[in-house]
């Protein structure tokens, strides 16, 4: 949030002021500002200057301030202070905890180039013979806030990490002087959650590149800095490595930051065999000649190899495929038709149906399904049957419009049924097989035992109209496990019955792993991906699903809103068919 990094300009610039003797009630008034703008509830960048002035504590030359921040991710005032002050101080100056004349005290007498200088220090005690004011305490303070700093730097959801690498390599493209620019890591590789960010760049000027990098705004602490090599923590909490590389070596090393460092190995020991050496620099043959490395596709070239998709780079299977040419052609987020689980306003979600629409069409897709929950879930104004009828003859109405124009668009009546603890479905056969869409899913319970969940989730699989077992495992990333399920009995009766099984994009689920969407997959089980919307944007979280299936391996024949309208529809409903026979 814009606040926050407002907050830490304004406190690094107190800082910095105070290093160089300035007005004390200037460097007040930026402190101050600094904890006002942090506390403040609102976004201030959607605020007016008018509006800005209001705030407690800010006035004129403030308020442009926070403009200039807004618009810029800065401040001249900011950069010309930064200008002033050796670079290693102003690295010690980012370490929570450490006051300006310590850390000018601890760099006059160490000249400090990087932060893990500063903590070796302060773990031997070194600091503390050194400088007087500094006693052990101090010591464990300044720690405590490399580590602080350096915290919540585990595992994050991609959903979290990619926009803030996205805005990062915008800041790079925007201020730095790089020629190309990539993300690498486990990022590219779509991976679920991520460790850090990787980003690889070639440029004529290295070290201007480190100073940007460094120097950025969203940087809250800068880890190590070096010629072509820099690791800094994120103001969002998360480690980020720029790597600057030569150009003729960028392909070589993309390649190899790419990973994954099984996928790496298994590539280096086919080049052993050819006698090649591949590395991070480039392609090299017997006498040591380079012979490649400026593009991804050459490492793959010399082993006879088509470029592997980043996303089947883990050693599973992707290197004998490549080699037999029978890779898999990759779902691809325009070869999604339609999205198959929506929340419009009726229950929680914040659209009307009639809004939903037309984003879902300006997205290029040809149907929709609204899927709001149904009365078991109180707290998200489930429909009870009453409601759901009507929402069934909105929908009739809206379709024959749309008909009527000769709009070649679908909506599809559905709905996200709850699947009770007991494990029997919030609406009866005579409601659900009006629909086109069931979406089952288990909202309760959670911590009941493994054999409990997963007969109630085969009850709900055997119910000829259920199309689909909605976001299969209830997990949330960081902040629910999956609940106990027994996955292989639940994928058996999905394959029995001809239901579908749902990747869930919503960053926070991306339920339906990797391994497991391949396993459905190889059992013929019909996967859809869907979005899980409650606001217009999320339907742009497809593309996190799209990832966990190529991931999956899974191509859009496998996918079933890839499909055209009556295909799709076949596929789902095929099920209601065999039972009609049966019955
Ligand atoms: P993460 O950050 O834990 O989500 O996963 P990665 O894959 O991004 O791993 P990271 O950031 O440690 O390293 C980036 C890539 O660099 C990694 O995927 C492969 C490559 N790499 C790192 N260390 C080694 C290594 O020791 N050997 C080889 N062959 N490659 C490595
Ligand atoms: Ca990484
Ligand atoms: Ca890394
Ligand atoms: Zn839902």
């Amino acid at each position: 949030m814009i606040n926050s990094e407002a907050a830490r300009i304004f406190s690094g610039l107190a800082d910095m002021l105070e290093l160089s003797g300035e007005n004390p009630f200037r460097i007040r008034a930026y402190r101050r500002a600094a904890m006002v703008v942090e506390g403040y509830p609102n976004d201030i960048s959607r605020m007016s200057k008018e509006e800005l002035k209001k705030i407690p504590g800010i006035g004129e030359d403030l308020a442009s301030k926070l403009i200039e921040i807004v618009q810029t991710g800065t401040c001249k005032a900011y950069e010309a202070a930064r200008q002033r002050i050796p670079e290693g101080l102003s690295l010690l100056l980012t370490v929570p905890g450490l006051g300006p004349k310590t850390a000018r005290a601890i760099y006059d007498k160490f000249r400090i180039k990087d932060i893990s200088e500063l903590e070796k220090l302060a773990m031997e005690h070194r600091l503390k013979g050194a400088i007087p004011k500094i006693k052990e305490k101090t010591e464990q303070n300044i720690l405590r806030g490399i580590g602080l700093a350096r915290m919540g730097t585990g595992r994050r959801p991609i959903g979290q990490v990619l926009p803030v690498a996205q805005a990062l390599i915008s800041a790079l493209r925007a201020r730095a002087p790089v020629r190309q620019l990539e993300i690498a890591g486990s990022l590219r590789r779509w991976k679920e959650t991520i460790g850090d960010i990787d980003i690889l760049a070639t440029s004529r000027d290295p070290a201007k590149v480190m100073d940007v990098f460094t120097g950025l705004s969203m940087v809250r602490q800068v880890v190590a800095k070096g010629e072509t090599k820099s690791t800094v923590i994120l103001s969002e909490g998360f480690q980020a490595d720029l790597r600057v590389v030569e150009d003729d070596a960028f392909g070589a090393a993309l390649c190899y930051f790419t990973g994954s460092k099984e996928h790496n190995i298994r590539l280096r020991e086919m080049g052993v065999k050819k006698g090649l050496k591949i590395n991070e620099y480039g392609i090299f043959d017997k006498k040591g000649e380079k012979i490649g490395g400026t593009k991804e596709e050459d490492v793959y070239r010399v082993l006879g190899l088509p470029v592997v998709p980043p996303e089947l780079r883990e050693d599973s299977g992707e290197i004998e495929a490549a080699l037999k040419g029978s890779l898999p052609q990759l779902v691809r987020v325009e070869d999604i038709k339609g999205d198959l689980h929506v929340h419009s306003k009726l229950s929680d979600g914040s659209y009307s149906i009639e809004e939903i629409v037309q984003a879902a069409m300006k997205r290029g897709w040809s149907y929709v399904a609204i899927t709001d929950h149904s009365k078991g879930l109180g707290i998200a104004r489930g429909l009870d049957q009453e409601r759901l009828l009507e929402e069934i003859k909105q929908i009739d109405a809206i379709n024959g419009k749309l008909k009527r124009n000769k709009t070649p668009f679908a909506v599809l009546k559905g709905v996200e049924v709850d699947i009770r603890s007991d494990g029997a479905l919030d609406f009866p056969d005579e409601i659900l097989s009006r629909l086109d869409i069931v979406n089952a899913s288990i909202h309760s319970g959670f911590r009941q035992a493994e054999e409990k969940i997963t007969g109630r989730i085969k009850a709900a699989l055997r119910n000829p109209f259920v199309t689909t077992l909605s976001h299969p495992t209830g997990r949330l990333l960081g902040e629910r496990e999956a609940y106990r399920v027994d996955m292989e009995e639940v994928l058996k009766t999905a394959q029995e019955t001809g239901t579908a099984i749902e990747i869930n994009s919503f960053p926070a689920r991306l339920d339906l792993n990797d391994t497991t969407a391949r396993k459905a997959r190889d059992m013929g089980i019909p996967i859809v991906i869907n979005t899980d919307a409650h606001i217009l944007d999320h339907f742009s979280y497809m593309s996190y699903g799209v990832a966990i299936a190529r991931r999956a391996w899974l191509e859009p024949k496998n996918i079933a809103n890839t499909l055209s309208f009556k295909e799709m529809l076949e596929v789902l409903h095929k099920k209601r068919l065999i039972s009609l026979k049966t019955s």
